[in-house]
C-alpha cells in the first residue's frame, strides 16, 4: 500500500483517476479518505514534530521503522501539516494523493480478490476463511459453530462492546486423553495457560485473520501431548471493526462517542498501566488514550478476565497480535528500563523468529518496544507484564513491511497464519519444560 516503487506508477494512475473518477464511486467504506493523501519525511529529525502532530489529531503515522515516516494526511489538515514542517525545516514528499481512489483502483481489488471462495454460508461458517477476510458475523458463525460442537472449545462472551457486539473468548482445553484410549492425566501436572488477544486495532484485518486460523490449528493440529488452556479472544474490537466494514477502511479505534468530537478510543493505550505515556488526550489523536484507565467497555472486561484467570493459572504467555512491519516487541513500551525476564523473552522470541521464517522466508525482527520502536504506554503488553507478571509478553506485528500495509492481500493470510503457528509452536514447545512458580 505505502511503497515507493510501487506508488511511483500508481500516482500516475490515481492523477488521471482523479481528474476521471467521481466520489460517486467510491466504495463507502473509503469515502471518508477522499482527498487523503499519504507523506513522508526522514524520520530521524522529523520524529518530534510528527509526535506532536499525531496528538493533536492531525495525521497518522502508519509505519514505524526504517529511516523515514509515512503517514495519512486528511485534505483539512494538509496546509496546517505543511506549515508545521516547513517551519521545522523538513521536507516531505507526497506518497499518495487520493488515498480513497489509490485504495479503490490498487489495494481494494487484491483484498478482496479471493472473496468467491469463501468458505461461509450467510448462516453458518465451519471453518474460517483461509483466502478471505471475514466479516464480524462470518467469524461469529465461525466461533458458535466450534462452540456447539467441538467438546474442546468454551465460547464465552465476556461483555459488550459500545454498541452491544459480543467480546467473545474462546477457551480451548488441553486433550485429556489420547486416540487410542489410554488416559492421560493432566490433573497431576501444573496447568499452563496461554492468552491470544487480535483485532484490538479495527484496520488491522490481518490479525483477527490470523487469530481464528490459531484456533483452528490448536483444535487440529498442535501436538496433542502440551498441558496448556488456551485462551484466545479473537475479536477485541468488534465496533471497530465492523466500522472498517462499513464506513471507514483505515479506522483503528473502538467507536466511543466522545461527545460531540471525533468518536473512538485507542483500546491499546486505555490499559491502566502507565496510562498517559506515548498517549493522546486529544479525541481527534489515533492514539487517544481515552478518559480514564479502562474507560473502555472492551479494555475493562479483557483486563478482568486475564485477571481472574491469571489468579488461577498463571499466564506462561500473553501475545497482543497487530500489523504491520513483521516485528516481535517485547516491552516495556513505557520505559527503556528492562522488564523482567527481558533475555527469557529474547530467547524465546528467536525460536518464533527462527520457526516463522522457515515456512515461507518471511523475516521477522525482535525489538525492544520502547528502545527499538516507539514509546507508548497503556498497551496490552505493558499491563500483562506489569500487573499480571506474566513471564513472556509480546506484540506481534504480523505481515508486511508496507508493500501494502492494512490492506494486505487476502491471499497471503494463510501464509501468514502458517509462518505464526509454526514459531508459536515452537516457542510453546520451548517454555513448556520451564518449571516456575505459581499458585494453587
Ligand atoms: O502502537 C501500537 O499500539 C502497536 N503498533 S500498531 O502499529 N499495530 O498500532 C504497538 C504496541 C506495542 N506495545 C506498546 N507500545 N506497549
Ligand atoms: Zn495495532
Amino acid at each position: 500500500m505505502w511503497c515507493v516503487g510501487h506508488w511511483l506508477v500508481v500516482v500516475a494512475a490515481v492523477v488521471v483517476a482523479t481528474v476521471a473518477a467521481l466520489p460517486a464511486n467510491i466504495p463507502e467504506n473509503l469515502q471518508p479518505l477522499i482527498g487523503h493523501q499519504v507523506w513522508e519525511v526522514s524520520s530521524e529529525r522529523g520524529e518530534a514534530v510528527l509526535w506532536n502532530l499525531v496528538t493533536e489529531g492531525h495525521i497518522d503515522v502508519l509505519d514505524h521503522s526504517g529511516t523515514t515516516r509515512k503517514f495519512r494526511v486528511a485534505g483539512k489538515d494538509a496546509d496546517k501539516v505543511a506549515g508545521t514542517l516547513r517551519t521545522a525545516n523538513l521536507t516531505h514528499s507526497v506518497l499518495i494523493r487520493d488515498l480513497a481512489l489509490f485504495l479503490k483502483e490498487e489495494e481494494g481489488p487484491v483484498e478482496r480478490r479471493a472473496d468467491i471462495s469463501r468458505s461461509c454460508t450467510t448462516t453458518s461458517c465451519p471453518v474460517p476463511s483461509k483466502d478471505a477476510y471475514m466479516t464480524f458475523k462470518e467469524i461469529e458463525y465461525y466461533l458458535k459453530h466450534i462452540g456447539n460442537n467441538n467438546p474442546r472449545v468454551e465460547l464465552r462472551s465476556l461483555g459488550k462492546s459500545h454498541e452491544g457486539r459480543d467480546i467473545w473468548l474462546v477457551h480451548i482445553k488441553p486433550v485429556t486423553s489420547k486416540r487410542v484410549g489410554a488416559r492421560i492425566a493432566f490433573s497431576h501436572m501444573r496447568k499452563r495457560a496461554i492468552w491470544i488477544e487480535g483485532g484490538i486495532h479495527a484496520r488491522e484485518r490481518i490479525s483477527p485473520a490470523v487469530t481464528l486460523l490459531l484456533i483452528d490449528h490448536f483444535l487440529n493440529d498442535f501436538p496433542q501431548d502440551k498441558p496448556f488452556d488456551i485462551y484466545i479472544v479473537p475479536m477485541a474490537n468488534p465496533d471497530g471493526y465492523v466500522y472498517t466494514w462499513t464506513n471507514d477502511r483505515l479506522w483503528r479505534k473502538n467507536r466511543r462517542n466522545n461527545a460531540g468530537s471525533c468518536e473512538g478510543v485507542d483500546l491499546n493505550r486505555n490499559w491502566d498501566a502507565h496510562w498517559g505515556v506515548g498517549a493522546s488526550t486529544q479525541t481527534c489523536s489515533e492514539v487517544y488514550r481515552g478518559p480514564s484507565p479502562f474507560s473502555e467497555p472492551e479494555t475493562k472486561v479483557l483486563s478482568e478476565e486475564m485477571t481472574r484467570l491469571n489468579n488461577q493459572l498463571n499466564f506462561d504467555l500473553v501475545l497482543s497480535i497487530h500489523n504491520y512491519g513483521q516485528v516481535l516487541l517485547y516491552p516495556y513500551g513505557w520505559t527503556t528500563n528492562p522488564a523482567p525476564h527481558t533475555e527469557d523473552m529474547k530467547k524465546k522470541g528467536n525460536v518464533f523468529l527462527k520457526a516463522a521464517k522457515a515456512h515461507a522466508g518471511t523475516v521477522y525482527t525482535m525489538v525492544n518496544t520502547a528502545g527499538g520502536f516507539y514509546y507508548a504506554a497503556g498497551a496490552t503488553d505493558d499491563w500483562a507484564k506489569e500487573k499480571l507478571g506474566t513471564r513472556y509478553v509480546y506484540t506481534l506485528e504480523l505481515r508486511d513491511k508496507g508493500r501494502y500495509g492494512f490492506t494486505l492481500p487476502a491471499n497471503q493470510i494463510l501464509s501468514t497464519a502458517t509462518e505464526v503457528w509454526q514459531g508459536l509452536d515452537m516457542m510453546i514447545n520451548a517454555i513448556a519444560p520451564e518449571k516456575t512458580a505459581r499458585p494453587n
